[in-house]
């Protein structure tokens, strides 16, 4: 079996899949493309991924993954005894896979409005407004995720997940004004983690 391969790049939202790799113990190496976040990868990268997004994910059979929800659920199923998510089947793995798939579906998505709004209207003179909705509606399901954070300190309670991990990187990337103290104190959990706390400096720095 080969280890993972990850593609992705400094600062952008494989930063949550390496984490996983790393929460999980498991043998994985880095291809860091030369790409800055929030602009658009070489035409090549459809080789590997038809979307032309990372993180893309090769796992140990040579098969590929991306959708970063979808890589995180596979590789908690994978190594179910590392602490990346609850069992499956139980009333916290339902909560599991709601709060990954709205992150993703909901917060992910409209902080994509952002960077690359050309994608999201043709109205060359529209631009500023898609932009200033997708502030309000990341500020709108990032208030869904601050009230789902009970009673916390993680949204699943004591023990950390990928989910945090995600939600925290997520949050980073948050550009409006809401104050989320739930979360914040979520986001400093996750940086404070011995295993990812190092991986998120590498990525984000001390943002
Ligand atoms: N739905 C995808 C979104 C991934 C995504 O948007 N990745 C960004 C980097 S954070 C990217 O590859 N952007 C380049 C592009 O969309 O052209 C996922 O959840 O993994």
């Amino acid at each position: 079996m080969m280890p993972y391969r990850l593609y992705n790049r400094v600062g952008s939202g494989g930063f949550v899949v390496e984490a996983a790799l790393a929460m999980a113990k498991t043998d994985y190496e880095l291809e860091e493309l030369d790409s800055r976040p929030s602009t658009p990868l070489p035409e090549s990268f459809r080789q590997h991924n038809p979307w032309r997004q990372v993180p893309t994910l090769i796992l140990p059979d040579g098969s590929t993954m991306s959708e970063t929800a979808a890589i995180l659920i596979h590789l908690a199923a994978c190594h179910p005894d590392r602490g990346l998510g609850p069992a499956p089947g139980t009333t916290e793995h339902a909560q599991f896979l709601r709060w990954i798939v709205f992150a993703n579906v909901n917060v992910y998505e409209a902080i994509l409005r952002r960077p690359y709004t050309e994608r999201y209207t043709t109205d060359p003179n529209g631009l500023e407004a898609v932009r200033e909705a997708s502030t309000l509606r990341q500020g709108e399901a990032l208030s869904v995720l601050e009230a789902a954070v009970e009673p916390g300190p993680f949204l699943l309670g004591a023990n950390m997940s990928v989910l945090d991990v995600y939600v925290a990187m997520l949050l980073t990337w948050y550009n409006g004004d809401t104050a989320f103290p739930r979360l914040d104190t979520l986001k400093a959990g996750v940086k404070a983690d011995a295993t990812v706390g190092p991986i998120w400096r590498r990525h984000f720095g001390n943002r």
